[in-house]
């Protein structure tokens, strides 16, 4: 555990870029632990805890729920993870977010998925989540073995109450007005890496070689301590 570099990354994109299912490809390749905020948020609702409940008509409508509340509720989960290698995804999503997680540490590097707002919003409608895990389908790109049930679990899929295209669209009008400068953030700090196109399959390899190169240096830093 020591002698292990820790690799501090950041996945950001427009909704339905793909961020979650890079992310869990990034998992099985890499190895770093996925943090999803969307995920945490939505477990909370399912879990109808009073933080649930309060976020949940924010989230419905498509709207950024609160800095402090989504911070505290990040800044603590990565404490429990002090010792490994995470992916965040879907925070930081303000200036003022990426300024609290700065306050307890850097980021190594931030993996920023371009891809155009008009590809992304039929893939929105047509997507199926197992709340439980994460895991994301879609009817047309990746479709699960057994209609409307998870592969590994065989548990209901669901389809996210902001999957809406009134919902979609407030959104990404959240994305371009409060998430857009954080990548003005992060390329000021020489860690974003763009990677643009409109199908993960194509995106996906360049993220892969990247990573690869950028964690092979990482283990040499750790060859020389
Ligand atoms: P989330 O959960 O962070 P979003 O809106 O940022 O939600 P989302 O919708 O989860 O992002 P994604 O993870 O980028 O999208 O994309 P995905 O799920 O992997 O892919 C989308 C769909 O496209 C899937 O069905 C997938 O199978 C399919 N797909 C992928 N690639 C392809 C392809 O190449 N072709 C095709 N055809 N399909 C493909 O946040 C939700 C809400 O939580 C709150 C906010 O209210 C937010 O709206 N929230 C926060 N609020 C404030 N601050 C924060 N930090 C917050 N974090 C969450
Ligand atoms: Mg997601």
């Amino acid at each position: 555990m020591g002698l292990q570099t820790i690799f501090r990354a950041v996945i950001m994109g427009p909704p339905g870029s793909g961020k979650g299912t890079v992310s869990s490809r990034i998992s099985q390749s890499f190895g770093l632990k996925h943090l999803s905020s969307g995920d945490i948020l939505r477990a909370n609702i399912q879990a109808k805890t009073e933080l649930g409940l309060l976020m949940k008509a924010c989230i419905d409508q498509g709207q950024l729920v609160p800095d402090d509340v989504i911070s505290r509720l990040i800044l603590s989960n990565l404490k429990t993870m002090d010792h490994s290698s995470w992916l965040l995804d879907g925070f930081p999503r303000t200036v003022a977010q990426a300024e609290a997680l700065d306050t307890m540490c850097s980021v190594d590097t931030v993996i920023n998925l371009n891809v155009p707002f008009d590809t992304i919003k039929e893939r929105l409608t047509s997507r199926w989540v197992h709340l439980a895990s994460g895991r994301v389908y879609n009817i047309d790109f990746n479709p699960p073995k057994i209609p409307g049930l998870d592969d590994v679990t065989g548990e209901p899929l669901i389809q996210r109450d902001d999957d809406t295209p009134d919902t979609v669209s407030r959104r990404l009008k959240a994305y371009e007005n409060q998430t857009q400068p954080v990548l003005e953030y992060y390329r000021s700090k020489g860690v974003l890496e763009t990677f643009t196109g409109t199908e993960t399959n194509k995106i996906w390899p360049h993220v892969h070689a990247f990573l690869s190169k950028r964690l092979s240096g990482n283990q040499q830093d750790t060859g020389k301590a």
